[in-house]
């Protein structure tokens, strides 16, 4: 694919989460998966051109709720900036978003660089704490509709993130039951088991990708190992909590429809 072609694409998607307006899925075979994390980096690139910062990865369709929902079966990963973080216990602004879901999510924060393959007898040593997060997915395409390359080229539909409280108790992680309520309702609910059977394995898959793309992780990034469960769609006046146990539970709030 020529270098234009990912030039545009990036900068249509970029533009889309910007403006918080949807486009188009590309048309079936516009380009492959290689060039779609060329896309992804692109336009990751230009956040980082407006002064974003890189604060870690996420990665999606780790658990098979998620690849079910959304018609897609392969592990896929995106980039988390700095402006994606929203304040715990805080009020999300909706307007910033197309169509937005949430999604409960085990957030690592990592204590050395990952710079190789490592295996899953290693993956504990490479995290400093875990947290209950909730994801906010929002994809750029009309109507939540991708293929796995539209997916990847659009940053795996990666836009907000809410973490939880750091704690550094693992045992228990790989199977810690999982709700997700809003105003008091429970809407969502799993285990953690069933992300790759257990969230630390996807440091060793995470591992794994970066490698396989020559690239590296620093000590101290975030790592959102995928939904345990489907995702949610919020709408306004909305308390969103998630409690894995275990760990703390996670919260915010939506603003009021404007
Ligand atoms: C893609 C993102 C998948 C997860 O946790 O599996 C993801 C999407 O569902 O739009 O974040
Ligand atoms: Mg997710």
């Amino acid at each position: 694919m020529s270098g234009n072609i990912i030039t545009n694409a990036a900068a249509l998607l970029d533009d889309a989460a910007f403006n918080a307006q949807a486009v188009d899925q590309f048309a079936p075979g516009s380009f492959d998966l290689a060039d779609a994390y060329r896309i992804q980096r692109a336009s990751i690139q230009r956040r980082v051109a407006r002064g974003d910062g890189i604060r870690g990865i996420k990665l999606g369709f780790t658990s098979r709720a998620k690849m079910i929902q959304m018609g897609v079966d392969s592990l896929i990963w995106g980039w988390l900036t700095e402006t994606m973080i929203e304040e715990e216990g805080g009020f999300v602004d909706l307007a910033r978003y197309i169509h937005p879901r949430v999604e409960p999510e085990v957030c690592f924060l990592t204590r050395r660089t990952i710079d190789r393959p490592i295996t899953a007898l290693e993956a504990a040593d490479y995290v400093e704490a875990v947290a209950p997060a909730l994801e906010i997915i929002d994809s750029r395409y009309r109507n939540f509709k991708f293929t796995l390359e539209d997916v990847v080229a659009d940053n795996c539909s990666s836009a907000g993130l809410v973490v939880g409280p750091w704690s550094r108790r693992f045992d228990g992680l790989g199977n810690a039951g999982v709700g997700v309520t809003v105003n008091g309702r429970l809407v969502l609910s799993g285990s953690t088991a069933a992300i790759l059977g257990h969230p630390l394995r996807t440091l060793v898959q995470a591992s794994r990708l970066l490698s396989a793309c020559e690239r590296t992780l620093p000590a101290g990034s975030l790592v959102m190992a995928g939904a345990a469960t489907a995702a949610h769609a919020l709408t306004p006046g909305s308390h969103i909590r998630c409690d894995i146990n275990g760990l703390d539970r996670v919260e915010f709030f939506t603003g009021a429809a404007s």
